[in-house]
């Protein structure tokens, strides 16, 4: 019972396709978005993937790039040693100090907001002063769609879905680079999910490989710098057409391997084409601010792809929880695929 894109009850000033109240219960507000498709039901089902006993994690390195992109602060991790302080013992502990989003991550539903009102999921208003005043707040109700809400259901535990985009486009002679504007349509998805064999189901969680953090994860600090500096990258094409059949999917979330997802710069077709910048990235306005669709990026899927290849599965239980930080924007997912 959850309407097809087109079929969404209009909301006043914001494009079609925007599902603010689609999962609003008893006159509360929603702040979970699609990951309300978890039902039991539909969790109980996911674990019919797990039969193997195999389990990968698809976590990068939180120090990964040494330089992240978007001037993004980088890993600083400092021992404390006890021997030093005023206990005098032997052993350690840790601090870390980076960005969120500087290596494997989850992106919140409050991360871009729709850019021409400023508004996020379910029409809030996230300013740096309320998101401020969100860390530590405890009632639900009044609190912004931040990823510590996660932990009140549990956490995230689903069917993954690998769309192999990289292995596909080595298997059919496509050329690309993961540091140019390289599009992926719906058709190419489609393409990538009949070679596969892959049949989605209501409630997946949707993984794409393209080979990003691979290819960015083996080259030097340097040519890491000069990758990232293109301000270019392989993703899908950001259009309505995109959103539309990710929507009309019923997808729980989507992640993959690449910074943004979703192809840079943007082109923004309306107008024959033209380059738009980072402020119009159209699949992070579409999913975060108007489905209530968390984004997952440069996540790890070397050994997973390695893993499908071998057994000739592209699906699995999805595990994943953000770390529970108050009014947390984005965090490393912590995620696990189990077959
Ligand atoms: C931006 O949206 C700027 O970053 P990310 O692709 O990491 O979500």
């Amino acid at each position: 019972n959850i309407p097809d894109f087109d079929s969404l009850p209009p909301v006043k000033d914001m494009p079609q396709g925007c599902a603010w109240g689609v999962f609003d219960k008893d006159g509360k507000k929603d702040h979970l978005g699609c990951l309300n498709l978890l039902t039991p039901k539909v969790v109980q089902s996911a674990f019919k993937e797990a039969r193997d006993g195999i389990s990968i994690s698809l976590n990068w390195p939180i120090g990964a790039i040494n330089k992240p992109g978007f001037a993004r602060k980088g890993l600083e991790h400092k021992v404390i040693s006890f021997q030093e302080g005023p206990f005098g013992l032997w052993g350690f502990d840790d601090e870390l100090e980076f960005n969120t989003q500087c290596s494997s991550q989850w992106d919140s539903l409050v991360h871009f907001a729709h850019q021409p009102t400023g508004l996020s999921y379910n029409g809030v208003q996230p300013t740096r002063e309320a998101l401020v005043q969100s860390f530590g707040q405890v009632d639900v109700d009044k609190a912004l769609p931040t990823l510590n809400h996660w932990h009140d259901r549990g956490g995230l535990v689903g069917r993954g879905v690998l769309l192999d985009y990289r292995a596909y486009a080595e298997a059919k002679g496509i050329a690309y680079d993961c540091f140019d504007s390289h599009a992926i349509t719906v058709q190419t998805l489609e393409d990538v999910a009949r070679h596969q064999g892959t049949e989605f189901k209501f409630g997946d969680i949707l993984i794409v490989r393209t080979g990003f953090t691979e290819d960015l994860g083996g080259a030097s600090a340097e040519d890491q710098e000069r990758m990232l500096g293109t301000h270019k990258a392989v993703g899908l094409k950001g259009n309505k057409e995109t959103a539309r059949w990710i929507w009309n999917h019923h997808f729980a979330a989507v992640a993959g391997d690449a910074i943004a997802f979703e192809v840079l710069p943007p082109v923004i077709e309306e107008e024959g084409d033209r380059t738009g910048t980072i402020a119009e990235l159209v699949l992070h306005q579409y999913f975060l601010s108007l489905f209530g669709l968390n984004i997952g990026e440069l996540w790890d899927l070397k050994a997973l792809s390695a893993h499908c290849k071998n057994v000739g599965r592209y699906e699995f239980l999805l595990t994943s929880v953000p770390l529970n930080v108050p009014g947390g924007i984005g965090s490393p997912p912590n995620a696990l695929a189990i077959f």
